[in-house]
């Protein structure tokens, strides 16, 4: 069921603590860890609690924990004193997304290319 843990999820065992990460935040709802392949000085993964596949259904299921995603990658780069950061939510596998539990990349502490690749 949506919100629910999933069993297979490697994103839900790090929320429950099964698996290590090198979390920098957490509230109520969320978690904030370093991403296992940093693509800059600062690459964090700012996850809900529940579980959601990807941030649309994330906000169609429960706007609230979408929105604290947001306001968690603003107190990540603020941590990191990043003045400029991206926010990515990689949604499908077309788009690159390879875990499918809802998580925001934020990046920065480098200069950022637009279009992305
Ligand atoms: P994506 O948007 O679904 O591609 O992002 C998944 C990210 O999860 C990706 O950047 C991985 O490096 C990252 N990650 C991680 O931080 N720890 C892990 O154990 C695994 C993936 I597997």
């Amino acid at each position: 069921m949506a919100g629910e843990p999933q069993d297979d999820c490697l994103f839900c065992k790090i929320v429950a603590g099964h698996v290590p990460a090198t979390i920098v935040r957490e509230t109520d709802t969320t978690v904030a860890f370093r991403d296992i392949n940093p693509q800059a000085p600062t690459h964090v993964l700012v996850i809900p609690k529940v579980h959601y596949e990807n941030a649309a259904e994330l906000a169609a299921g429960d706007p609230a924990v979408a929105a604290d995603i947001l306001r968690e990658a603003q107190a990540v780069a603020d941590e990191d004193k990043l003045e400029s950061y991206r926010i990515v939510f990689n949604t499908g596998s077309g788009a690159g997304q390879t875990v499918w539990h809802a998580h925001a990349h934020v990046i920065g502490g480098r200069g950022l290319q637009w279009p992305p690749g």
